[in-house]
């Protein structure tokens, strides 16, 4: 169950006041909680926060959010009782295999490539060992515990199923549960449990309650993907599916300062999903660097189609720290103020409000 956030965004990266805009943090910091089941959850969005992910600093909040969804009330901040279930909470006898690509290797855990620490299903939320395999991977939820709350809907989440993956190469990954039997949330962190969570995404659609996961993975980069349901009613069969092509996380650097840059998306595949609109547009990638400790406008004013713009830190490294689809109400591009600090680089993705918006872009970096 969703709610899509299309609010205004503006969001201050790494501290410094931003006005009057309308601001949202893409997630928080704000959790005192350091119980790895509650990772980088906001602390400051409230019932509709089931958007927003990660770990964003210090923005004010007055996010005039137009919830689009019917989606069900089950509040974020009330939820509480979720079932323990009878699982043995680690390692089980459910998974009834993977498929795809050749080698795989279910059950132990000794995959050939990767970092030094893999090999071993040494954390509670880990389930299950995919190695590096891309593929489909059946299972079910029903035995197993409920180890962790999904980043994005804080303090709910059902019975849940880790996932050990470590990506073959540096690549743009899916993580989906098509076909699943009830209405799961997949969220990954790295390297292992109660890190650093990359992503969470709840449902497909309004009609469609699985999930769909995009991320960028560094090359050997050990994750956990969970698989869980959205609230403790929600368990059962589901089917994992991890897909993905192999390509750098940036598409063009723009260097440092003021700067513009023209294309399309139309071509483009759909690398990556903004946490604060619809997914499935194709979607361009560029590099930027802060040459001072001021604020900078980043805009797609100018470009063909209904924009979306969202920040990574450093190279696509975590979740989004901010993210806006529309300018205003009647602007359809998208703004964002950022301030890195000098010599920060951040990712920028120019996406598009779901899957039919694609065209030519305007991307421009000015002093604020
Ligand atoms: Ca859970
Ligand atoms: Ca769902
Ligand atoms: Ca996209
Ligand atoms: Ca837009």
């Amino acid at each position: 169950m969703t709610q899509w956030r299309v609010a205004a965004v503006a969001v201050v990266l790494g501290g410094g006041g931003c006005g009057d805009d309308v601001a949202t943090p893409v997630g928080g910091s704000g959790s005192p909680d350091t119980d790895a089941t509650t990772i980088g959850t906001s602390s400051t969005a409230g019932p509709d926060s089931t958007t927003s992910v990660g770990s964003a600093s210090t923005s004010t909040t007055a996010a005039t959010g137009s919830s689009t969804d019917a989606a069900d009330s089950s509040d974020a901040s009330s939820a509480t009782g979720r079932a323990s279930s009878s699982g043995s909470g680690t390692d089980t006898g459910t998974s009834t295999g993977t498929s795809a690509a050749g080698s795989t290797d279910t059950g132990s855990g000794s995959e050939t490539s990767g970092s030094e620490s893999g090999g071993e299903l040494v954390s509670a939320c880990v389930d299950i060992d995919l190695g590096s395999t891309l593929g489909v991977t059946l299972g079910t939820t029903s035995p197993l515990a409920d180890d962790g709350d999904p980043p994005c809907i804080p303090g709910v989440g059902g019975r849940d199923a880790g996932h050990r993956f470590v990506a073959p190469a540096d690549g743009f990954y899916v993580f989906e549960t098509a076909n699943s039997a009830f209405d799961t949330v997949v969220y990954a962190m790295t390297p292992s449990c109660g890190d650093t969570p990359i992503g969470c995404q709840d449902d497909v659609g309004l009609a469609d309650t699985t999930s769909r996961l995009q991320a960028f993975v560094a090359d050997g980069q050990e994750t956990v993907v969970v698989v869980d349901g959205w609230d403790d009613t929600q368990f059962g069969p589901y089917t994992l599916t991890v897909d993905g092509f192999f390509e750098p996380c940036v598409g063009e650097d723009l260097g440092s300062g003021a700067a513009m840059t023209t294309g399309t998306t139309v071509g483009q595949p759909d690398r990556l999903a903004p946490p604060c609109a619809l997914a499935g547009a194709p979607d361009w990638i560029v590099r930027w660097t802060a040459p001072d400790d001021g604020g900078w406008i980043v805009s797609t004013f100018g470009s063909s189609f209904d924009t979306v713009l969202y920040v990574y830190e450093g190279e696509c490294t975590g979740v989004p720290i901010a993210c806006n689809d529309d300018e205003s109400v009647v602007v359809l591009t998208s703004e964002l103020l950022v301030t890195p600090g000098m010599g920060n680089t951040i990712t920028v993705v120019v996406d598009g409000y779901g899957p039919t918006a694609q065209g030519d872009y305007v991307l421009s970096f000015s002093p604020l």
